[in-house]
Formats: structure tokens, C-alpha cells, sequence
């Protein structure tokens, strides 16, 4: 694992998610000394990993940026939604694990001078990985704060240089009705699809995860390689990527095509629109029980991804 040091990078690269250039954080842990190192039991056994190993030691005293507190590796990792394992919010816990994330391989194709099919180790050589905490904001009006652990999409993307007809990017989930039983319902119409604009996807804060607290992603959040947009709803974070192509017209994404009444392309964190069954002003911070946090404009990262939607009427383009 390579950690970038601050040293390495100019300070206007640095964005609030980088956690480990954090100088509030190293100020915090460095006046509370040996004190602040030894969590109090409850931390610990919140932040348990599989087979009750302890999660990195890093974790423990990591405060991010955007302060609030991180959810544990238990909420992380047995709440989620991956619709290919069931649509209970623990069947995805439950369900995926005969799934097997590796080998794996990435098929790269579209409007790109270089498509192929790319190995993830190959993939994953040439990249700094790093621990980036963003928001996670389901449409369905709850939130977690997740440690995840991967790379920029955009170093991937101009790895593999787009043509000038690349308008868009789409990502396509596995297909495997064998590991992923509910892949043999039509719950949702197989593959699971998700795009980008290009201007999103190049954006700093999107990212390709491998992992949650720094260790590999859990089948259920999506192992071996999934996308996480911070400022957008967490339908748009599609999980077991093996397909990304760059297109000229906007991809069709899986909810829009399910009700596009309810969802659409853009999907950005706005409190000012409602889904027509609830409203999206107040969320619910897991494990919190009462839909009582205000829900924040791009999920709080206005200033960073606002320009990218100048002059566009968020509540058409939703
Ligand atoms: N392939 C696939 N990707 C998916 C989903 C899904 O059902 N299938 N659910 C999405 C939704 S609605 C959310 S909120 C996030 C949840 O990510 P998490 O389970 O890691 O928290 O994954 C997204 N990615
Ligand atoms: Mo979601």
C-alpha cells in the first residue's frame, strides 16, 4: 500500500477528502499523545472487521475533514444495497458469499484510443491508492460516512484516452445469475447500469473504490471495483464493475429505465427536490434511527462540483 505524503503533493491538489493529509487530524492525535491512541472499548469493538479482526489501526483515531463521525465497519458493510443479492437491506450481507471478485477483469471499450480488457492488478498497479471519507446518501433518505479506500476515476479515464465523441461513461455491473441470486428475478432489469457525464467523471472527487477502511471491498459494497460519487445519490455508485465504455449519447441508467418518474440521470444530492414519495430535506444518519440531519445541497460538496451544473435547472435534471 503506497500513501502519498504530504510532502509529494502541492498543496492545491489537496482536496478535504484526503484524509491522510489531513493536518487537523495529525494535530488532533499528536496533543493527545498515547492517551488518544488507545480508543475507548466501545470504539474498538464498533470498528471490528471480519472474522473480528481489528479494522487498521489508522482508523481508529481518523477524523476527516467533513467531521462527522464515521460509520462502523458493522454499519458499512451489513446495510447496504446490491439489489443482485436481494432487496432486504441485510441480503446483501447475507447473500453474496459465494460470489468470487477475483480474477477479474475490466473490458474497456467506445470512444477510446486505447479499449482492451485490463486485468484489476494491472489496473491497480500504476495508481496511488489512498483512504478518501465522503458521504454516502441513499435516495431512500439515509446516510453513512464511509471510509473508502481506492483511486480517482479520472486517472483511469485519461489512462485510456478518450476520443473527442466520449460525451458520457458507462459502467456496467457484473452478470452472474449463478453467485448473484436475485440476477434470476427481474427485480431490476440485469445489468445493473450507471453513467457519468465526462465533466463528472473527470471531477477529483469521483472515485473508484477497492476497498472500505482499508481493507478489500466486502462482496456486498461491491467487490472487486465500484464507483462512488459523492455528491450524487448512492444509485449512482454501481458495484462489480465490468464494463466501462465511453459514448457519445447519454447511457440509459438502470433507475431511470425501472421508473424514470422517480429517478433520473443526474440523481445530485438536493434537499430543494423531493422524490415524488418523500422528501429529500432531511436524512437519516445511520445508525440514528429519526430522519433529523439536514440534508446538505451535492451532499456538502457544493463548492466543489457546483460549477458543473451552471445554468442547469436541477429540478428538470434530476
Ligand atoms: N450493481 C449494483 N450497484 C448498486 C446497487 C445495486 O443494487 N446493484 N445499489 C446502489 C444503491 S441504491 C446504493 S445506495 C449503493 C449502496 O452502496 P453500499 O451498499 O456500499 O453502501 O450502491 C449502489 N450500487
Ligand atoms: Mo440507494
Amino acid at each position: 500500500m503506497i500513501i502519498r505524503r504530504p510532502a509529494d503533493i502541492a498543496s492545491s491538489q489537496i482536496t478535504p477528502e484526503h484524509v491522510y493529509l489531513n493536518r487537523r487530524r495529525f494535530l488532533k492525535t499528536a496533543a493527545a499523545g498515547a492517551a488518544g491512541l488507545a480508543a475507548s472499548p466501545a470504539a474498538l469493538s464498533a470498528l471490528r472487521g471480519p472474522d473480528d479482526q481489528e479494522v487498521p489501526a489508522r482508523f481508529r483515531t481518523m477524523r476527516s475533514e467533513i467531521d462527522e463521525e464515521l460509520n462502523s465497519y458493522q454499519d458499512v458493510t451489513q446495510f447496504n444495497n446490491f439489489y443482485e443479492f436481494g432487496t432486504g437491506k441485510d441480503d446483501p450481507y447475507k447473500n453474496s458469499g459465494d460470489f468470487n471478485p477475483r480474477p477479474w477483469t475490466v473490458s474497456i471499450g467506445g470512444e477510446v484510443a486505447k479499449p482492451g480488457d485490463y486485468h484489476l492488478e494491472d489496473l491497480l498497479a500504476s495508481e496511488s491508492m489512498e483512504d478518501r471519507v465522503y458521504r454516502l446518501r441513499c435516495v431512500e433518505a439515509w446516510s453513512m460516512v464511509i471510509p473508502w479506500y481506492g483511486f480517482p476515476l479520472a486517472n483511469l479515464i485519461r489512462r485510456v484516452e478518450p476520443t473527442g465523441n466520449a460525451n458520457f461513461v458507462e459502467f456496467r455491473t457484473i452478470v452472474r445469475p449463478e453467485e448473484m441470486p436475485y440476477q434470476r428475478t427481474s427485480v431490476l432489469n440485469w445489468p445493473y447500469v450507471e453513467g457519468l457525464r465526462m465533466d463528472e467523471a473527470m471531477h477529483p472527487l469521483a472515485f473508484l473504490a477497492t476497498g472500505v477502511y482499508g481493507m478489500d471491498l466486502p462482496n456486498q459494497n461491491g467487490a472487486p471495483l465500484r464507483l462512488v460519487v459523492p455528491w450524487k445519490y448512492g444509485f449512482k455508485g454501481v458495484k462489480s464493475i465490468v464494463s466501462i465504455r465511453f459514448v457519445e449519447r447519454m447511457p440509459l441508467n438502470t433507475w431511470q429505465r425501472q421508473n424514470s418518474m422517480e429517478y433520473g440521470f443526474y440523481a445530485n444530492v438536493n434537499p430543494e427536490v423531493d422524490h415524488p414519495r418523500w422528501s429529500q430535506a432531511r436524512e437519516r444518519r445511520l445508525p440514528g434511527l429519526f430522519k433529523n440531519h439536514p440534508t446538505l445541497m451535492f451532499n456538502g460538496y457544493a463548492d466543489q462540483v457546483g460549477q458543473l451544473y451552471a445554468g442547469m435547472d436541477l429540478n428538470r435534471w434530476k
